[in-house]
């Protein structure tokens, strides 16, 4: 199961709306077949490792980190697939909150006289797959917000240079973060103001994740790096319903997805946002910033991850801060999350957290 946790964890951020689903068939003490969910979502996981194992699945015991699905979606079920190719046994990590398989791909299973165990390692699975259990749930994708940040949490000076605060391997390691998630997102006051492409370069990759911009106006340029690239590599606008219909048109012909969202309080309500993201299929959404996004979706409770690289200067109360004003009347309020990993990357420092539950 270990090693079907590592094969799906390679599809993540590259399967949506699906989860990244990872399959290990193992017969006579050797492994026959190992899949994971491929790119797009299909063909799922254990329709790979079957197709590699041939005739040796017969009598194996298949390892799978989600519920085989028992519907007739894109593909036939995958429960199907493991009884047809005669399987001994299935152990599977978790159960599939998708109310089209709910139980029904173990029941399909056990009815055709297969051994089926749930539960193995089922903590890593549902954290590797948090984002499509909490879009299934919640209709939201999962975020994690990065900040890079001076040793005081700056991310720029009081004159706006931030190139470049944390060193090329913080970057090189954002990027790769970048990757594993859906969807990179920045608020309208960073794309008007860094110009990013919010591409992963330099990697070897191909797939890129899609680049969403919050902004209620749409007054981004038209001329900058995304909207070059917006045929490349998906652009989706979310933007206020008042936005300049003339705007939403012109960037929709540049090839933008448009997602109109609810304004609230002169702002975009950023529980919006996530849920039209989510509606969207998005199941892991990067933030990485600015001050002004962070700031809202903070305060709605909505960040699941943070992760900060901090650099070894410090810049002082004229610096811009990483977030903006949360209001808080308390220390209380503040939203609070337990360290899961600390690394120091070049001359920097990586600090990965994970929401408190409760
Ligand atoms: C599996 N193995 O590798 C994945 C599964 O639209 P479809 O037909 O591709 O079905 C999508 C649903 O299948 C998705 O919501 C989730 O319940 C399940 N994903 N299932 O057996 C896989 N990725
Ligand atoms: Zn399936």
């Amino acid at each position: 199961m270990a090693l079907a946790l590592s094969l799906g964890r390679r599809g993540q951020g590259n399967t949506a709306p699906n989860p990244a689903v990872g399959c290990v068939i193992v017969s006579g003490g050797r492994i026959v077949g190992r899949g994971w969910t491929q790119p797009g979502g299909r063909p799922h996981a254990e329709v790979v490792a079957l197709k590699q194992a041939g005739d040796a699945a017969r009598g194996a015991t298949v390892y799978v980190t989600l519920e085989p699905c028992a519907h007739h979606g894109q593909t036939p079920p995958c429960a199907q697939a493991l009884i047809d190719a005669g399987v001994g046994r299935v152990v599977v990590a978790v159960a599939d909150a998708d109310g089209r398989v709910d139980g029904r791909g173990l029941a399909m299973l056990r009815d055709a006289g297969i051994a089926v165990d749930e539960g193995l390692m089922a903590n890593k699975a549902f954290a590797d797959m948090a984002g499509f259990f909490r879009r299934i749930v919640t209709g939201r994708p999962e975020v994690t917000l990065k900040l890079a940040s001076s040793f005081d949490g700056r991310i720029a000076t009081g004159t706006g240079e931030s190139q470049w605060i944390t060193g090329p391997e913080a970057r090189r390691m954002g990027h790769s973060m970048r990757l594993r998630h859906d969807a990179v997102m920045v608020g309208g006051g960073t794309a008007r103001h860094d110009d990013p492409s919010l591409t992963v370069r330099d990697m070897g990759v191909t797939r890129q994740p899609a680049r969403v911009v919050v902004s209620r106006r749409l007054d981004l340029s038209m001329l900058g790096n995304l909207a070059r690239t917006a045929r490349e590599v998906p652009v989706i606008l979310c933007h206020g319903k008042d936005a300049d219909k003339d705007l939403q048109k012109a960037w929709e012909e540049l090839g933008a997805v448009l997602l109109p969202c609810q304004v609230a309080g002169g702002q975009l309500d950023t529980h919006d946002v996530l849920a039209q993201l989510g509606a969207h299929g998005l199941n892991r959404v990067y933030c990485e910033g600015g001050s002004a996004l962070a700031a809202s979706l903070l305060a709605n409770d909505l960040v699941d991850r943070l992760v900060g690289f901090t650099a070894g200067l410090t810049i002082g109360a004229e610096g811009l801060p990483g977030v903006g004003a949360l209001g808080l009347g308390a220390l209380s309020e503040a939203p609070r999350f337990d360290l899961v990993e600390t690394r120091a990357v070049g001359p920097d420092v990586m600090h990965i957290w994970e929401r408190a539950e409760g």
